[in-house]
């Protein structure tokens, strides 16, 4: 009897003592749109787009005024956040292109200790081009070979009505493509939630990137602007919404206030777009200038984090090493080097001066900042490089290589060192085998042969009609 009662009272004792440690690992929550320009929020007062839900969430947590994708066009900044590794170490050198397996990521870091992960909506590290198709379940590059448990994936862009890949199971979605992949990622989040597991779920949206499609409703708010525009701002306008349902439903599940949604755009915004879309800056998607690189970010955690605005410069980079300081974890699971920086100080101190400077290399091009101070390489191979203050200077109009020749001087030398070792890992020095093992080339899915079958069934769908039509 005596020994009954002992184990009675241990057992609630053992589950309570397991859901106190359970309870101080913080879920995580990735949330990027594609496309989206650094002016294009309500929050920055654009002049026709109003985010309630964007604005709401920003009001409650790490607003960055100056935040930078690692890279001016899509995959390679998805590769610098699973990575946090400038793009070109790699592999990832423009859209389309395949992360390295050799590489090491924070979704199988967090699956290591603990974390169940989930991917859902564009994927674009498989080497495909092209409107987003479904991933198929033997594909070498597809989401579960990076460290996610769970994905509902397409390889690029999707829009309403998606047909997606539920670990490699195709699966024919109605309505709006934010919309879907949040729910998708909410019953993830709640099963997981349920069965007392930390989650690391990563919604990587298809929004407002082309073709622009947006319900009549969501359109209809921005009569006044051309077509384009119009169908544009709706996508932002659904994805919006999106963020209002998945933060509502956390607090109704009551798991706001211990979870982390960090949000972001992959790249600056978008050029013959009206009103503008990178809030005056100069340049657009595709430059290293301030307009294609600086996009909007916040990182809300209630319990952690309080309200505050930050001109501290960060990027994608830093989300990695960031949530490695979090969780705790070690540095193994790292290919080195990092480019990155943890940036979990800033969360309860007022930081101001950025000690790392943040390196960006995009086909021949690059960048190397350094608080205001932003060092341009319009060319590398043939050494041509300008320096702009952006305190003084935002829309980085004077170049001040013969004015401050000091500063000019010392940041193309570092900026030259830098690339050497980017070089270096592109030539694969960085993993253990000392070079790049076999990785797929990037091409089109119209000219994939596991992707042929499918042609006569895709033909009427209209985000695929046009490619299939160019291959027949
Ligand atoms: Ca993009």
């Amino acid at each position: 009897m005596l020994n009954h009662l002992r184990i009675l009272i241990l057992i609630p004792l053992l589950i309570s003592c397991q859901n106190i440690t359970e309870e101080k690992k913080p879920n995580i929550i990735l949330i990027m749109t594609d496309d989206q320009g650094w002016g294009q929020t309500g929050y920055y007062k654009h002049p026709v787009l109003d985010t309630p839900n964007l604005d709401e969430m920003a009001k409650n947590g790490l607003r960055f005024d100056r935040f930078y994708a690692a890279s001016p066009v899509c995959s390679p900044t998805r590769a610098s956040v699973l990575t946090g590794r400038t793009n070109d170490r790699t592999g990832v050198f423009s859209w389309g292109y395949a992360l390295r397996r050799q590489e090491k990521t924070l979704a199988s870091a967090l699956q290591k200790v603990g974390y169940s992960t989930g991917h859902f909506g564009k994927w674009h590290l498989n080497g495909l081009s092209g409107p987003g198709v479904p991933i198929f379940k033997d594909d070498s590059h597809h989401p579960g070979m990076f460290g996610f448990d769970h994905w509902l994936s397409v390889s690029n862009f999707f829009d309403i009505n998606p047909l997606m890949s539920e670990n490699g199971f195709f699966v024919d979605l109605k309505g709006s493509s934010s919309e879907i992949i949040v729910k998708k990622a909410l019953e993830f989040i709640e099963e997981k939630s349920n069965q007392n597991l930390p989650f690391f779920t990563v919604i990587w949206d298809g929004s407002p990137h082309i073709p622009f499609m947006a319900s009549e409703k969501d359109r209809n708010k921005f009569q006044n602007l051309d077509k384009r525009s119009q169908l544009h701002y709706g996508e932002l306008a659904a994805f919006d919404r999106s963020i209002g349902l998945l933060r509502e439903q956390l607090r109704k599940l009551d798991l706001a206030e211990n979870t982390i949604i960090w949000y972001c755009s992959d790249n600056g915004g978008l050029t013959e777009i009206y009103p503008e879309t990178v809030g005056g800056l100069k340049g657009s998607k595709n430059t290293i200038w301030e307009g294609g690189l600086r996009v909007p970010a916040i990182i809300e955690w209630p319990s952690v984090i309080k309200p505050k605005i930050t001109s501290y410069p960060a990027s994608t980079m830093d989300i990695f090493p960031t949530i490695a300081e979090i969780v705790g974890l070690s540095e193994t699971n790292f290919i080195k080097p990092t480019d990155g920086i943890s940036i979990k100080s800033l969360f309860d101190n007022d930081v101001k001066k950025r000690h790392n400077k943040i390196p960006f290399r995009y086909k021949n091009q690059g960048a190397l900042l350094d608080n205001n101070f932003k060092l341009i390489a319009t060319n590398i191979k043939e050494n041509k490089f300008e320096l702009y203050n952006l305190k003084t200077d935002p829309r980085e109009i004077e170049n001040l290589a013969t004015e401050n020749t000091i500063v000019f001087e010392k940041m193309k030398s570092e900026f030259l060192h830098w690339n050497q070792s980017v070089d270096s890992s592109i030539a694969g020095r960085d993993y253990p085998e000392r070079k790049v093992l076999k990785n797929p080339e990037s091409h089109y899915w119209n000219k994939d042969n596991r992707y042929q079958p499918f042609f006569q069934e895709w033909i009427n769908r209209p985000e695929y009609r046009e490619q299939i039509l160019k291959v027949r």
